[in-house]
């Protein structure tokens, strides 16, 4: 079952009842607030995710940015299907190749781990910026999943060289 945005994640919201239902929307709806408490331990409950360390290296003037951060999952298995901003014309998912990167459709939010963007591996690329970013801005990335529906963060332009844990 695939969650396109939050009209989709609305109607499912009213149109299903039920405990684990209202617990598995829940759960990615609030994100920050979510705490512990749900049933740790199935592989296949709900996704319990919270996003951290996310950063955008300030681009060259008018070039595209990457993106990176770490979704984090405490609960069931979970894929995250779409990247959007309110502040860019496209964000995508990509892997680098030796040679080049190449585009993704979804990537997988594993039981109890985490899907992690990184430097010179997944990340997401951002273009046409609606105002060119400057160091200090945040940027708006509505993340997607299937399960979990629409999370939605704010993330700050580092410096270029800037890596998570330095300040
Ligand atoms: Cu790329």
């Amino acid at each position: 079952m695939k969650a396109t945005g939050r009209a989709t994640l609305g109607f499912r919201r009213t149109a299903l009842t039920g405990a684990v239902l209202a617990t598995a929307l829940g759960g990615g709806a609030i994100l920050v607030a979510c705490n512990a408490g749900g049933q740790d331990g199935a592989a296949d409950g709900p996704a319990r995710l919270s996003v951290a360390d996310s950063y955008i290296p300030l681009p060259p003037a008018g070039g595209m940015a990457a993106g990176y951060l770490t979704v984090r999952n405490d609960g069931g298995q979970d894929q995250l299907v779409k990247v959007a901003s309110p502040g860019a014309e496209s964000v995508t998912m990509h892997r680098s190749t030796p040679s080049s990167m190449e585009q993704i459709g979804s990537l997988d939010v594993p039981a109890h781990g985490a899907l992690q963007f990184t430097r010179g591996g997944t990340h997401l690329m951002i273009m046409g910026w609606q105002k060119a970013p400057a160091l200090g801005d945040e940027l708006e990335l509505d993340l997607t999943f299937a399960k979990s529906g629409t999370i939605s963060v704010r993330v700050p332009v580092k410096e270029l060289t800037y890596r998570p844990g330095q300040s």
